[in-house]
Formats: structure tokens, C-alpha cells, sequence
């Protein structure tokens, strides 16, 4: 372990703002070889948190964050505020059980507003904290919002940007421009930060400062302004930057790595009491030359080794989402019809190896989960066979997208959600754990989920041939374990597949899960216990067949599932159990609990869950009515 010491001298942010920007420059040399040395060793978000180092501390030198709020957008980019905020002793368990969360965290720090993961949030949030302060009389709080130029993009940020010109008040939006996405960005207002990027730079200023004096081109507002600015400021504002049509000052391209520009420019923003957007340019993985020339592969690595100056990516087992990825290859070489969309996560999706293979037909659309499910519904009204390939926590945004564009239609498009269930390090904010609860009262939608490899394909099969109405299938944040049966029978609407006979009680357990009901049936048929185990494979519609002969023969069931316990495939068996008028009182459920589980190992979560084999052979034990061992024979 290096030593840090200007870093281990910083107990809170008064601490950066009382150092001299030389100062501030060897600590942010110091923070980014700590971010890297753990992140090595733990996995985590690297290249967006290197960039802005020097945007944080300066924010951090400028502004008092104990009073002034910081809202991050994402959040993904927050380590070198958790740094300075009194957590660097907790950066040796990031992402870890009871360690540090790698999004902001208000129950870690009062410097962290709000838990945040999703994208597009900042903004709304910010002008609401910029209302609630001034309406309580603590309009002196000062507002920053700091949000990247591909997340400024999602519809959300734009709803946002456009009420917040209407605030007559303070609000810095801080775009932090470093013109990636965790890929390429993608659309139209990409190509106009480059644009940007490039014009204001090298601008005469003089020129622009002229122009903006005699009120060509910015009007009252920014005239306003303008006279209360030092002569740097004046120059780069940014008079025809199109967030000026918003109502913002807007202001930039500046550095984002010169510390004393930075300093400089925040410090005059801070006293405009006008909503301001600070244009700021950084690069994405910048310190190391393995991050700064690849920072997609370094946007969120898993654990890598450095050596030499290069960076070794430690390749691992083969994922459901590879498997998915070879598998919608495979259907697209078959099918012209199979069209492709991941909104802002090829790589995260599997997608980037399916974009270059079929670019007229795969689509990346940037984050925009809400336009990527009402263009499948447009393209599968034209007869086309979407595949809407979408994390299950971010398919949250386009709940309503699928209730009127796609259910209401009747379209048949397919959602393959990828991370169902709980996802290990990125915690609380990425948990994919309602997708069938919010998919479920959809009329004539069909939910499946896989648990292996044949799995996986054999209901992408099915998925691919169902075109009377929507579907999706999940699949978890796992690598891909060893088939479970030699031949892996096809799926057929709402039938479940026996895995493992017994007369004591039915395990039904809803994709990965299945798994440790075969492990907990092992364990207890050494105590005696006879226990069946199906795949459920359809949470809707459920085996109805198979439920009514349990129910017939009195075999106590057990569902399990990686999903909340309320609202899955449990309460789906309970409900259809009921009305088919049959008895209900031997079912059991177990699923993710009504509390939030925290970042962790998936198998810590699945353990504190009680869905892993442990969790799953106490209740069957439980339930049996005894929790000591028989006697065998
Ligand atoms: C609604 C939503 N969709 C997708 C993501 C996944 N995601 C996390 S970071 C990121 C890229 C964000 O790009 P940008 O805001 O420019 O920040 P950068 O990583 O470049 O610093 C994406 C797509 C997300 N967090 N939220």
C-alpha cells in the first residue's frame, strides 16, 4: 500500500479550502493513484472518477458543501468528493458489506444529498433543494448540480433544464463534458458538444466580449451578468450555447483540469444569482495511459493488475449476458426480423459485439430507456421482432412506455432483462429486483426467466416465435454455471420444468435461484427430506397444471425467486392458486426482502436475502415442522 499524505491530512472539505491550488494539485495526483490502487484491487467505477478529480476539489475549495448542496447525477464519479468528505479511511472497502457504497450515500455522509445510480436526476433535484431552500428562508444555500454530457441528454435532465431557467434564484449546473458515455455518446447533441468544444476554444474573445456587450446575441439577462464578471469570464461565455435557449447563463468550454482556472471560473459563477451552466471539458480516465486510451473498458472494471505502467485485464468466467449476446447473434444470422436496442449500455448488454455484426439492425440510442421501448414498439408494428435489451433496474424508467406504446398495442416487443435479482457491488441503486412485479398485471405479457446457458436460449426461442403479444425474460448478474440437464426441453407457455422429484414438499424456484434449491435438496436428503424442485420458467403465466396437482396431492410449495418477495412470481402462484378456489395456505415464499440490501458480494446479498441454499433448506426445514435433522433409514 502506497502512503498518502496530503490525502490522510484531510479530514473534511475545510481542509481543501484552505489549500493553495499548487497544493490542491498534489493532492489530486495523490487521489487519483488512491482510486486506481483500490479500484485494482475491488472492481468500481474508474475512468469517470479520474477526470474529475480537479472538478472536485475545486468545487469542493469553492464552494461550502456543508451548507451549499452538491447533487450528482448518476453519482458514479463521486469517489474523489467521498475522499474529501472524511471517507478515505473507507476506501479499502468500497463496494464491500458495511464498507463504502460506490454512489453517494446520505446514510455514509451529510455531504451525500441523495442515493443516486440512475442517470438524468441532478437537474430536478437541484431546482427542487434550490425551491425548498428558498422557500424555508435559506436561499443563501447555493445549489450545484454536476452532470455529464451524456446523461444532460436524457429526457429527465431536459425536463429539468427547462423549468430551471424559471428560477430566479442561484443553481449552477455543472456539465462535466468529456465526451464519452460509458461508449461513443450517441445522437444529435453529442455532435454538438464536440461542435462546441471546438468553436468556443479558439474564439477571438475580444470579439465575443463585444458581441455579448452590445446585446447581439444573449440579451437582458446576460448583459446583467456580464458587467458583474472579471474579464476571463466574460470571454467564455458561452453566448450561443444552446442551453442559453433554456434560460441558463451559460459559460465555457473551460478546463477541467487547470485547477486555477477552474478555481477561478467557479468562484466568479458561485455569486451569479441566476441559473448558470459551467461548460466544463474533461478527459474521461485521465492520469494513466491504459485509462485515458480506453476508458469504456476502465469505466467500470473489475479487479485488474498494473504492472509496468499497463493495466491486464484478468479475463473471467463466461456471463449470462456473453451468452445472451451469442445467442441474439445467432437469432438475427437466422431472422431479418430481429432488431436489436440497448439504450447507453452496449458493452454492459453484450451488445457491442452485436452492433458491429448487424449495424443495420442493432441499435444504441444513449440513455433513453423510455424512447428505446417506443421505438421497438414503433419497429414492431412494422411486423419487425424487437429485442429491447435493458438492465431490469433502468427498464424501470419506460414502465409506462410499455404500458401504453407496447402492452396496450398488443406489440410483440421482447424484453431481455439483463441484471435481474440483486447485483453485488453497485448496491441498493441497481438492484433489478421488481421487474415482474411492475411487468406482471400487463394483459397477455409472458415473463420468463433462465438459469443456464440452454435456458437462456431455449426461451429466447420461444420469445422470438411469440408474436401475439409482449414478453421478457431475466437473466442475473452471474457467470453462466454448467447446464443443468443434458437436454434442455423447449419452452412451452406457462409450463415448468421438473428438475428433481420428491414427495415432501415442490421447491418452484423462478430462474438462478434453482440452483440453490438443488443445493438445499442435496443437504436434506442426507436428513431424510424428499424434495421436488421444477424450474418454474414462467412467472406469467404460471404452471396452473402443476400448481393444482400439488395442491390436490396436499404438497406443501415453496417459491423462490431474486426478486422482492411482494408482487412476484410467489404472490403470482398465491393468486392463481386462489382463484382457482384451491388451498393456499401451503404455499411459502421467499424473495428479496421489504428492506433495501446494501452493496455487497452477490452471495453475501443472496445470503442476507435468505434465497441462497442455506436460506432455502432452513425453510424447507421449517416448514416440514422440524429444524433438527431425522434420522435417515
Ligand atoms: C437511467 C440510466 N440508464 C443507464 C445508466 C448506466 N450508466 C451509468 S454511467 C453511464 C454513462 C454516463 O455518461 P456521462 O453522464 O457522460 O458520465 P461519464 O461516465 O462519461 O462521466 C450510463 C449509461 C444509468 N446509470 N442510468
Amino acid at each position: 500500500m502506497k502512503t498518502y499524505p496530503s490525502l490522510e491530512n484531510i479530514a473534511s472539505p475545510a481542509d481543501v479550502r484552505r489549500m493553495s491550488i499548487a497544493e490542491l494539485g498534489e493532492l489530486a495526483a495523490e487521489m487519483r493513484q488512491a482510486i486506481c490502487e483500490q479500484v485494482s484491487v475491488s472492481g468500481g467505477h474508474l475512468a469517470p472518477n479520474l477526470g474529475v478529480v480537479e472538478l472536485t476539489l475545486a468545487l469542493h475549495h469553492v464552494f461550502d458543501f456543508s451548507h451549499d448542496r452538491l447533487l450528482f447525477d448518476v453519482g458514479h464519479q463521486c469517489y474523489p468528493h467521498k475522499l474529501v468528505t472524511g471517507r478515505f479511511a473507507s476506501l479499502g472497502k468500497l463496494r464491500q458489506r458495511d464498507g463504502m457504497s460506490g454512489f453517494p450515500e446520505p446514510r455514509e455522509s451529510e455531504y451525500d444529498l441523495f442515493s443516486v445510480g440512475h442517470a438524468g436526476t441532478a437537474v430536478s433535484t437541484a431546482i427542487g433543494m434550490a425551491r425548498g431552500d428558498m422557500l424555508r428562508g435559506e436561499g443563501d444555500r447555493r445549489v450545484v448540480a454536476l452532470v455529464g454530457d451524456s446523461s444532460i441528454v436524457n429526457g429527465l435532465s431536459m425536463e429539468g433544464l427547462n423549468n430551471a431557467g424559471t428560477l430566479g434564484r442561484q443553481l449552477l449546473v455543472v456539465l462535466n463534458d468529456n465526451g464519452m458515455s460509458i461508449g461513443l455518446p450517441q445522437g444529435a447533441l453529442s455532435h454538438y458538444f464536440d461542435k462546441v468544444r471546438v468553436d468556443h476554444r479558439f474564439i477571438d474573445l475580444k470579439h465575443r466580449a463585444r458581441e455579448i456587450l452590445e446585446g447581439r446575441t444573449a440579451g437582458k439577462l446576460v448583459e446583467e451578468v456580464y458587467h458583474r464578471l472579471g474579464d476571463t469570464t466574460k470571454a467564455a461565455l458561452a453566448h450561443t450555447h444552446l442551453f442559453e435557449h433554456f434560460g441558463l447563463v451559460c459559460i465555457g468550454p473551460i478546463d477541467g483540469h487547470d485547477l486555477g482556472e477552474l478555481v477561478h471560473m467557479l468562484e466568479e459563477v458561485s455569486r451569479i444569482d441566476r441559473p448558470v451552466l459551467l461548460h466544463v471539458k474533461t478527459q474521461k480516465g485521465r492520469g494513466f495511459d491504459f485509462t485515458a486510451e480506453n476508458p469504456t473498458a476502465f469505466h467500470s472494471p473489475k479487479p485488474f493488475r498494473v504492472s509496468g505502467g499497463n493495466a491486464e485485464m484478468i479475463s473471467g468466467p463466461r456471463s449470462f449476458t456473453s451468452a445472451y449476446a451469442d445467442a441474439l447473434i445467432d437469432m438475427m444470422e437466422d431472422d431479418e426480423r430481429v432488431v436489436a436496442v440497448t439504450a447507453g449500455m452496449p458493452d454492459g448488454t453484450g451488445l457491442d459485439k452485436v452492433i458491429p455484426r448487424f449495424p443495420e439492425r442493432a441499435f444504441d440510442v444513449g440513455i433513453a430507456e423510455s424512447h428505446a421501448v417506443d421505438m421497438c414498439a414503433g419497429m414492431a408494428k412494422t411486423g419487425l421482432r424487437p429485442f429491447a435489451t435493458i438492465y431490469s433496474t433502468f427498464l424501470q424508467r419506460a414502465v409506462d412506455q410499455i404500458f401504453q406504446e407496447v402492452a396496450l398495442q398488443g406489440l410483440p416487443v421482447r424484453f431481455c432483462l439483463d441484471r435481474a435479482g440483486l447485483v453485488g457491488g453497485d448496491g441498493a441503486v441497481h438492484h433489478g429486483f421488481l421487474d415482474v412485479a411492475l411487468l406482471r398485471g400487463f394483459p397477455k405479457m409472458t415473463l420468463m426467466a433462465a438459469c443456464d446457458e440452454p435456458t437462456l436460449r431455449a426461451a429466447l426461442a420461444f420469445m422470438r416465435e411469440l408474436d401475439s403479444g409482449p414478453s421478457a425474460l431475466r437473466y442475473p448478474r452471474e457467470e453462466v454455471p454448467a447446464p443443468l440437464e443434458d437436454e434442455t426441453p423447449p419452452f412451452e407457455l406457462g409450463r415448468a420444468n421438473l428438475l428433481a422429484d420428491g414427495g415432501d414438499l415442490a421447491v418452484l424456484a423462478y430462474g438462478f435461484p434453482v440452483h440453490h434449491a438443488l443445493a438445499a435438496r442435496a443437504e436434506l436428503a442426507e436428513e431424510g427430506y424428499e424434495v421436488a424442485v421444477y424450474d418454474a420458467r414462467f412467472a406469467k403465466p404460471v404452471d396452473l397444471a402443476l400448481l393444482r396437482g400439488l395442491a390436490e396431492a396436499r404438497t406443501p410449495i415453496l417459491t423462490v425467486e431474486d426478486h422482492h418477495r411482494d408482487g412476484g412470481f410467489g404472490t403470482a402462484v398465491l393468486e392463481a392458486l386462489n382463484d382457482e378456489g384451491l388451498e393456499t395456505s401451503a404455499v411459502h415464499r421467499l424473495g428479496l426482502p421489504d428492506r433495501w440490501i446494501y452493496q455487497g458480494s452477490r452471495t453475501d446479498q443472496q445470503h442476507e436475502a435468505g434465497i441462497d441454499s442455506a436460506g432455502i433448506a432452513d425453510e424447507i426445514r421449517r416448514v416440514l415442522g422440524t429444524r433438527t435433522a431425522r434420522v435417515v433409514g
